[in-house]
């Protein structure tokens, strides 16, 4: 649950940039929160607090989150004696929510290798395009990789990774189709282990016959990395499709109480009016959110920073 008494301290606000390329990207969420609805110097009032919460409201933010919004910039007003921009006063009383769920995703120094990332999610939320775009990021920062097609249920899943795997020049361990995905984690394992590889991806299948068999998969694979080495470090990465709205918080709490997740990658936030769904994410379930997805290409994963996504859809909306 997010403290606003604890965040509630003024972070310092950093210089404007030209036209961001994630403004552009985050252009639908912009214009749908944001959008038409203020002169520069305009400062808040309930008129455009009223119509700010029909717009979160409508961009499923949820009611609980979307009340402590506007709480927030009520008490931003009643703070403030000067008239501040309206960029500048939404971003004060904003950004604490979203600054309490970012957190870099790091590679522990000092562990047994490899460290084991898995990507976990259901069908069609971007899981395999998120590990081809982390591969280039996690080699960017001069780690080798290595990658697991652990999604053996469809033929082209396997099909798809080794095309990632090609561009970033990695190698993927894959089985033939219909094998047990536990024996390909181990074989990727030991191949790690074998080649002193610093981070081992595995891409899981985000569609089984129902989601205790999807949850008892991952918690094999789990075990699976314990049997090989117990010292093994991981990380859970859930992988969301912003576009999805309130669905997104649903899959969320499913995944955190069956298997735990460490971290969370929004997709697809460049294809949708939704990304508000952060702010109930941040509010909500107070998860490190550690990449966004805003294309389908290899560069389009950034990192999410707090005060750029927010300085991003706040950017050019008078
Ligand atoms: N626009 C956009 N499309 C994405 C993004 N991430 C993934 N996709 C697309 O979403 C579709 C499903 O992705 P895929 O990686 O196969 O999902 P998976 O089933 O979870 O592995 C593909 O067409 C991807 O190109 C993103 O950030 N933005
Ligand atoms: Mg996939």
């Amino acid at each position: 649950m997010f403290d606003f008494k604890k965040n509630s301290k003024k972070l310092k606000s950093e210089n404007k940039t030209e036209t961001s390329s994630l403004s552009v990207q985050l252009k639908q969420t912009r214009a749908s929160l944001f959008g038409m609805l203020f002169s520069k110097k305009t400062p808040i009032d309930d008129t455009i607090i009223n119509e700010l919460e029909d717009r979160f409201l409508l961009a499923d933010v949820g009611i609980k989150t979307t009340d402590l919004i506007i709480r927030l910039l009520t008490a931003t007003i009643k703070k403030k004696s000067d008239v501040l921009c309206f960029n500048e006063q939404i971003k004060q009383a904003l950004l604490p929510l979203l600054k309490s769920v970012e957190q870099n995703f790091t590679i522990p120094k000092n562990i047994s290798k490899p460290y084991l990332v898995l990507v976990v999610g259901v069908n069609g939320v971007g899981k395999t395009t998120t590990v081809g775009k982390l591969t280039k990021y996690i080699k960017s920062e001069n780690k080798s990789v290595l990658l697991a097609a652990a999604d053996t249920f469809r033929a082209a899943a396997t099909e798809q990774l080794n095309i990632w795997g090609e561009r970033n020049n990695v190698k993927v361990i894959s089985q033939i189709n219909g094998s047990d995905p536990g024996a390909v984690i181990y074989d990727a394992l030991q191949s790690a282990r074998a080649n002193n590889i610093d981070v081992l991806i595995v891409d899981t299948a985000g569609r089984l016959h129902n989601k205790k068999n999807l949850m008892d998969e991952i918690k094999k694979i789990n075990r699976i990395s314990d049997k090989f080495d117990i010292t093994i470090k991981k990380e859970i990465l859930l992988v969301l499709d912003a576009g999805t709205g309130q669905n997104a918080v649903t899959q969320t709490k499913q995944f955190k109480e069956s298997i735990g997740v460490d971290g969370i990658i929004l997709t697809k936030l460049d294809g949708t009016a939704k990304g508000g769904i952060v702010f109930r994410l941040a509010d909500e379930l107070n998860i490190p959110i550690k990449f966004i997805g805003i294309g389908e290409k290899i560069d389009d994963l950034q990192k999410f920073k707090a005060t750029e996504f927010i300085d991003a859809l706040l950017e050019n909306n008078s």
